[in-house]
């Protein structure tokens, strides 16, 4: 039974984080940072970080109250009272540090993307399944508890048979030439930014809530900016493609890190023949959700919310929850899973192979001006 406090918090027994979740961060960036608040929020400890030198670490370590900074990243991943390692490097290092954090005999959590390329995604889930470890990859926003009432609304049929899924991924802060990030340089990125950085979120985002999977993609991509602190760039900014599904849904999205003004908006609608339902990533507690007779807001406390969605409903009723909350509550998931527990929908590292692959054929299919099927890839 779910319990409610006088706050209004819901707390699902069996699903809280073990006390032994103790966690080695490596990156100390803007994502190490959220990981780190996450581990502490869900009850474990950071013993120690590594960064790309011995001052970043150090840096970290006293901003962040950690007790260990290391500047090898491997002596880190080797500590005997870690745990968990969480990978928030540069794309190019999620690999290679998975694989060691794997070979150590560690659990680990790996930014996205998993790999720069599927195959190499393909033998990191093979490492994981091989060193019998608990290995997640962020995709985050399927614990917004609304992301989480549009999926058991579609699998409880109440929308009907789902035919068309739309929207997109918009982002601003790379709009201006002068701006750059180690996300532009493919060396260090991968071959795919946009699409690589958050058109992976969204794809994510449609499998999830809607439980089928892309199957054919046709997409085109652009570059606003060719240079960017008078360095060419490879990499692009804009993305719109079109994909139909193995359940014969149709659709398209767009993505970009150039939409002046849109921040961070991952806008999911899909339709079926009763009902259709929006998502809005910039407005995370309401679902709007539509009919013929009927067009309306579903709010992150309504006391009918499906079980999945009201657990991981973590702050008071009344008060908003968000981007770290996500976090917090992927993290509280995998101690859960470490922990022996499934928690449902926890992103693992065969949802980053998946990104991987969908990745790939849409950058085929814009190269080659052509549809382009996404295989499936078991590991
Ligand atoms: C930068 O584009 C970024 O931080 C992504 O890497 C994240 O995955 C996304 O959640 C927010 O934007």
């Amino acid at each position: 039974m779910r319990k409610v406090t006088s706050l209004g918090e819901t707390v699902e027994p069996g699903t809280t984080t073990p006390n032994a979740y103790r966690a080695a961060v490596i990156g100390t960036g803007f994502m190490g940072r959220v990981h780190s608040h996450a581990v502490r929020a869900s009850g474990g400890e950071v013993v120690g970080v590594a960064g790309s030198s011995p001052a970043k670490a150090e840096g970290f370590r006293l901003a962040n109250g950690i007790a260990h900074a290391h500047a090898d990243a491997l002596e880190l991943i080797h500590r005997e009272d870690v745990d968990v390692v969480h990978v928030c490097t540069p794309n190019h290092l999620h690999a290679p540090l998975s694989l060691a954090a794997l070979a150590a005999g560690k659990h680990v959590v790996c930014e996205k993307p998993l790999a720069t390329d599927a195959d190499t995604a393909k033998s990191l889930v093979a490492a994981a399944r091989e060193a019998d470890r608990i290995a997640v990859v962020p995709f985050t926003y399927r614990f917004h508890p609304m992301a989480r009432e549009a999926r058991a609304l579609v699998a409880s049929g109440s929308i009907g048979r789902v035919s068309l899924a739309h929207g997109g991924y918009l982002q601003d802060w790379l709009l201006y030439p002068e701006e750059d990030n180690w996300r532009v340089d493919p060396e260090i990125g991968g071959p795919t930014r946009a699409f690589g950085d958050i058109g992976s979120h969204w794809c994510d985002m449609l499998e999830f809530v809607t439980g089928d999977r892309i199957a054919t993609v046709c997409a085109q991509t652009s570059r606003v900016n060719d240079t960017r602190d008078g360095r060419p760039v490879a990499t692009e900014d804009l993305v719109s493609f079109q994909f139909s599904t193995a359940g014969g849904t149709i659709g398209s999205a767009v993505i970009s890190q150039v939409s002046p003004g849109r921040k961070n908006q991952l806008v999911l609608e899909v339709s079926g023949t009763e009902g259709s339902l929006a998502f809005d990533q910039e407005r995370p507690e309401t679902l709007w959700a539509g009919s013929r007779g009927r067009t309306g807001t579903i709010t992150r406390d309504d006391p009918a919310l499906s079980a999945d969605a009201a657990r991981l409903v973590t702050v008071p009723v009344g008060h908003p929850q968000g981007y770290q909350d996500c976090f917090n509550a992927l993290v509280r998931d995998t101690g859960a899973a470490i922990a022996g527990q499934a928690p449902e929908g926890l992103p693992v590292f065969a949802d980053g192979l998946r990104a991987a692959v969908i990745a790939e054929a849409v950058m085929a299919s814009a190269r080659e001006r052509r549809w382009v099927d996404v295989p499936e890839v078991d590991a």
